[in-house]
């Protein structure tokens, strides 16, 4: 199903319908900006940085968060507080939330890489990009350092943000009741997950009660793309794209969350196969919260490489294209974009 000369990002972009707070109109909210990012990735993140604080920030001034696995330079800390009159957070991730878990078994890690590796999936040998899926599956929102925020937008380096945005998307969020914002939609490479929605089933029949009543399940097991399907027994594959994400981490914090992360913890797929955080969170909000609560930022202009989201509208400044999906070869690229599915299984606004 393509959405080729019908994509809603052509059509003039209005903002989102609901409540929209302007700058200096009312109170901040209980959020931050949330980075995951390395020393070496430093002007990268300050790239990004710059985007987000001329589109959005510098008219809100929400504080940033970096998050690191080792101690952030002095010159990290200095360059990033230079792009930004809001407050940065500097924090050290604990090795009890970052270290593979006891249960974890390193020869079966080194056969599974290597399995991996021979399937083409991507990152397979790296531990790092493992533990990263599964920090941002089921850890970041544990951190001290955000125990009393409930509110974030995650930021990667080298990301792109295109488009002028005039409202408080934070309190967007809580003033219209949503959960999960996203803006781009993606088929996943069944090969890296194909026992998470097996594991997910058997968690179902643990907790039939989980289920909303308002789910996505036909978008969760959509099975136009007949091949990702079966590979991942039964899992559309279709997923929200993560380095993009602003939500609630009271979601991740629900008991529903908890008990879904540890089942697929224990089951060990972070690092026997290469789980991403995108498909986890995608099969939790999917199966486990109203779907009318999750909203697609069509304003909000995007790219982290090779996938764009970028709406028609003046705010834009023709920094992006309009409705154009990526930049790399179309001709394979433009069939992983999965927004259709989610259209219409859930809805548009
Ligand atoms: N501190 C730290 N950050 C990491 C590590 N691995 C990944 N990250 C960060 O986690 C995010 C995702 O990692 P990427 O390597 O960009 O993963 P990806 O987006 O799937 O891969 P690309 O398509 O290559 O960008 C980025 O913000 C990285 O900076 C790590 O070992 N330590
Ligand atoms: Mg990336």
């Amino acid at each position: 199903m393509s959405l080729k000369g019908r994509d809603p990002l052509l059509q003039p972009e209005k903002g989102p319908k609901g409540k929209l707070v302007g700058p200096g109109e009312a109170n901040r909210t209980s959020a931050t900006l949330l980075a995951l990012v390395r020393n070496k990735e430093l002007d990268d993140m300050i790239q990004s940085m710059r985007d987000l604080e001329r589109t959005w920030n510098h008219k809100f001034n929400y504080p940033w968060t970096f998050f690191n696995d080792e101690p952030f330079t002095k010159e990290f800390k200095e360059r990033t507080q230079a792009e930004t009159n809001a407050t940065c957070n500097y924090e050290l991730i604990p090795k009890a939330h970052w270290e593979q878990p006891s249960w974890i078994n390193d020869d079966l890690i080194k056969e599974s890489a290597t399995i991996l590796s021979e399937k083409g999936v991507q990152y397979s040998a790296m531990g790092s990009y493992h533990k990263m899926c599964r920090w941002n599956s089921g850890m970041f929102y544990h951190h001290p350092a955000l125990k009393d925020i409930r509110w974030y937008w995650r930021v990667e380096p080298k990301v792109h943000f295109f488009c002028d945005v005039d409202y408080d998307v934070f309190r967007y969020m809580e003033d219209n009741d949503k959960t999960y914002g996203w803006v781009i939609n993606l088929y996943d490479s069944p090969e890296s997950i194909e026992t998470l929605w097996p594991q997910t089933l058997k968690f179902l029949a643990e907790h039939p009660d989980y289920l909303h009543p308002n789910n996505a399940w036909n978008w969760v097991t959509d099975n136009k793309r007949a091949e990702h399907n079966e590979k991942a027994g039964g899992y559309s594959t279709c997923h929200f794209w993560s380095n993009f994400e602003i939500a609630d981490m009271n979601f991740w914090r629900s008991k529903k969350y908890t008990d879904y992360f540890n089942h697929l913890d224990q089951a060990g797929g972070f690092f026997y196969e290469r789980w991403g955080d995108a498909p986890v969170h995608s099969i939790a909000l999917g199966l486990f919260e109203d779907r009318d609560k999750i909203h697609w930022f069509r304003d909000i202009g995007y790219q982290h490489i090779p996938y764009f989201n970028c709406p028609n509208s003046p705010k834009c400044h023709k920094r992006c294209e309009a409705g154009k999906f990526t930049d790399g070869d179309e001709r394979i690229l433009a069939n992983e974009d999965c927004r259709a599915n989610w259209f219409k299984y859930a809805h548009l606004n």
